[in-house]
């Protein structure tokens, strides 16, 4: 180093210190770090097994009572979150179980969720006091700040996915929890505003959008008019069909965060790699295949959870007939923000 460079050197440092006193940093010399060129999601591909998970939700049911549980989750939380309660960016999940007789006491909360039924039937979700069926296939939305409760006077276990917006209300630092009073006042939630549209896929509308904007059938999306709807859908060029659940007004997603698909594949054809800065939650429906997430590939069957991180090049091929994946995004909510990004490869 020649005496003018080790100068300005030693001088660029001085500055830096004195910037550091102030609680100030230098933009210049780190503006690569800062503006990144590419995202690089923290999270790798990953999956939670239906064969791993069944074992420890049968535990849970045995030595876990709901008198000493809010709710009986299983959280997905993936290792890069370090401890976290995340699935992948943005979004959260987990395997609730209850059983015949249980009851999760009303509460509401600042979070966006939905619930899709795994396994039993039978149960209930009260969203405001509407009454939710659930069923195996169905989608039940509990809307920011709405009470909700789960109860079972059916019989047999039930057990559903929970799909929350839980890492960005933390980040945003905007969570509220309230549990239920005797003479709560409940408010129905607004209409989504849709930002994104998506021309390839066949809008699902809930079971009934009445002109009140109440009600149950505002709150489910049943699993059987799901199912058929999807049988009917167009086939894409690679064979798959796609369904968007929608929001009963706007026709857009069911959640300002939360933007929810049913995908049917057809077996053994790839679909079109594609890659979005949207994260995904996926949990197989029905059927058997695997995914290629940029180098990963993830061999699933029925009831298996696995994430789909952003900006990562994405194929499914179904290795059964009748493979049928729901999957909850944050597509929406980059939408909104300015932030969603899409591309697909040629065929
Ligand atoms: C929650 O309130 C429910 O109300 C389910 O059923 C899962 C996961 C994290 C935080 C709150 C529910 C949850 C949750």
């Amino acid at each position: 180093m020649n005496q003018a460079v080790a100068a300005t050197a030693a001088a660029a440092s001085d500055l830096v210190d004195a910037l550091a006193t102030c609680h100030a940093q230098p933009l210049w010399d780190r503006y690569h770090r800062v503006t990144r060129r590419l995202p690089a999601a923290a999270d790798a591909p990953w999956q939670w097994r239906w064969t791993d998970m069944e074992p420890l939700i049968g535990r849970a049911c045995a030595e876990v009572s709901m008198e000493d549980a809010e709710r009986r989750v299983l959280l997905l939380t993936h290792p890069a979150f370090a401890g976290a309660v995340a699935t992948t960016t943005n979004l959260s999940s987990g395997l609730q179980t209850l059983l015949p007789g249980e009851v999760a006491r009303p509460h509401r909360h600042a979070l966006q969720a939905i619930r899709y039924v795994m396994e039993g039937a039978g149960a209930v979700t009260s969203v405001n006091d509407h009454r939710c069926a659930m069923e195996v296939g169905d989608l039940v939305l509990t809307p920011a700040w709405t009470w909700h409760e789960h109860i079972h006077p059916g019989s047999g276990r039930v057990v559903w996915f929970d799909g929350l917006d839980l890492p960005l209300c933390t980040q945003l630092d905007s969570m509220f929890f309230e549990i239920a009073t005797p003479g709560a006042v409940a408010v129905e939630a607004l209409p989504t505003r849709s930002a994104s549209l998506r021309s390839d896929a066949v809008p699902l509308a809930p079971d009934a959008c009445d002109a009140a904007l109440a009600g149950a059938s505002r709150y489910r999306f049943s699993g059987e008019r799901a199912r058929e709807a999807l049988r009917r859908a167009p086939a894409r060029a690679d064979g798959s069909r796609l369904l968007r659940y929608v929001d009963g007004v706007s026709a857009g997603a069911v959640l300002p965060t939360l933007d929810c698909y049913l995908m049917g594949l057809a077996a053994g054809q790839a679909t079109r790699r594609c890659r979005s800065t949207s994260n995904a939650v996926c949990v197989v429906a029905s059927g058997s295949g695997r995914s290629v997430v940029a180098d990963t590939v993830i061999a699933w069957t029925a009831n298996d959870v696995f994430t789909l991180p952003h900006w990562n090049w994405i194929s499914h091929t179904a290795t059964s007939q009748d493979a049928v994946i729901f999957m909850m995004t944050d597509r929406e909510l980059m939408a909104c923000m300015g932030y969603l990004r899409e591309e697909e490869s040629e065929p």
